[in-house]
């Protein structure tokens, strides 16, 4: 029996041998006293690549932008968001039933946020209005089909945003793709932006966690509400070393992932029904629509699923699937394969 090929996201990556090892090897501590070394060279080394003061390690992505918004906001203010933006969402309304913020969402054509588009969702500075606190990008945009953010936009967005006292936080779980993709660095991609959340245990593959970098004065506080959040944890180290493995070498092997999006998208469009731009696909995220073949998305995974593929439906006749560092080029042809023959058979 062939192994599956499982694309339903890049969460799904397993940890490398060499991040066994040093997980097992980990000197560690207890970090509620900020005493575990590994844990604070992974934050020294976050805050290092990406030209900010602090980093903080959190469970999670979903956790480092509540943090974000927590720390950023007041109850009853507004954070302006794209409409299909994870946080709006994916994050269970946190940001509201926490944190006692609105999203005000605005609709991002391909998910490119740009002061043209936020400038007239900011409310004016009257005191019956709820007050815009806070401008979140995603970058890469995830249901946009791994969308880069262009960092001159960002830093317009910024600009613009902090005349006004507003700040801005980037949700940059994917955004090592963002980067390779763009051929820049992670500090240039989010340069202007008060913080950043990053994942380790998305494409660079650490088995958990999230990092959020920005001030100080900002992770200190976020420390605070992650412990009141029940994220406080102890000798986590055991997870850091893995979390540096993913920082420092895992980046290096994107361009690899991206490569093998921009394969199977032209091997998708050669299927007849499938609405797919191969141009389109800047990262390792690929999101398309199959209603041409007369079936729903969910019907199509279900076939492809006993086949020993792993699809995600995104609604009804779309898919939303990514290439990552557990499927090679021929894990890419077994899954075309599949697919084409399921679409044959529909
Ligand atoms: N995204 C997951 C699902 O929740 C949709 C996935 O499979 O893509 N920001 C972005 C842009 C994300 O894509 C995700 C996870 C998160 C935040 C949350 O990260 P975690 O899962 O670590 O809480």
């Amino acid at each position: 029996m062939e192994a599956v090929v499982d694309m339903r996201s890049d969460t799904v990556t397993q940890p490398t041998a060499e991040m066994r090892r040093a997980m097992a090897e980990a000197p560690v501590g207890d970090d509620v006293y900020a005493e575990d070394p590994t844990i604070n060279k992974l934050q020294g080394r976050a805050a290092e690549i990406f030209e900010r003061e602090a980093a903080i390690f959190v469970p999670s992505g979903c956790m480092g932008n509540l943090l974000a918004i927590k720390t950023w906001t007041q109850p009853g203010q507004e954070v302006i968001c794209d409409e299909r933006a994870h946080i709006n969402q994916y994050e269970l309304g946190s940001m509201t039933v926490v944190a006692g913020c609105v999203p005000r969402t605005v609709r991002a054509p391909r998910g490119v946020l740009s002061w043209e588009l936020i400038e007239p969702a900011i409310r004016p500075k009257v005191f019956w209005y709820s007050q815009t606190a806070l401008i979140s990008i995603e970058n890469t945009h995830n249901m946009a089909g791994g969308v880069i953010q262009d960092p001159k936009d960002t830093q317009e967005i910024c600009e613009r945003a902090h005349e006004r006292g507003i700040k801005v936080h980037m949700d940059g779980a994917r955004i090592f793709n963002a980067a390779v993709g763009a051929g820049k660095s992670v500090a240039e991609m989010s340069r202007g932006c008060d913080s950043v959340m990053f994942a380790l245990s998305k494409g660079l593959g650490a088995p958990v966690g999230s990092m959020l970098v920005g001030p100080r004065d900002f992770t200190e506080r976020a420390r605070i509400t992650r412990k009141m959040l029940g994220g406080g944890m102890r000798q986590i180290g055991i997870l850091g070393a893995a979390g540096l493995i993913a920082l420092e070498e895992s980046p290096k092997n994107l361009k690899r992932d991206h490569e093998n999006a921009r394969f199977l998208a032209e091997g998708l469009a050669r299927v007849k029904g499938v609405e797919i731009d191969p141009k389109q696909v800047q990262t390792n995220v690929l999101v398309f629509g199959v209603r041409g073949t007369g079936r729903t998305a969910a019907e199509l995974a279900a076939k492809l699923k006993e086949k020993g593929v792993l699809w995600n439906p995104a609604g009804g006749y779309e898919f939303r699937i990514m290439t990552h560092c557990d499927v090679d080029r021929a894990g890419m042809e077994r899954a075309l394969r599949a697919f084409e023959e399921v679409v044959k058979a529909a």
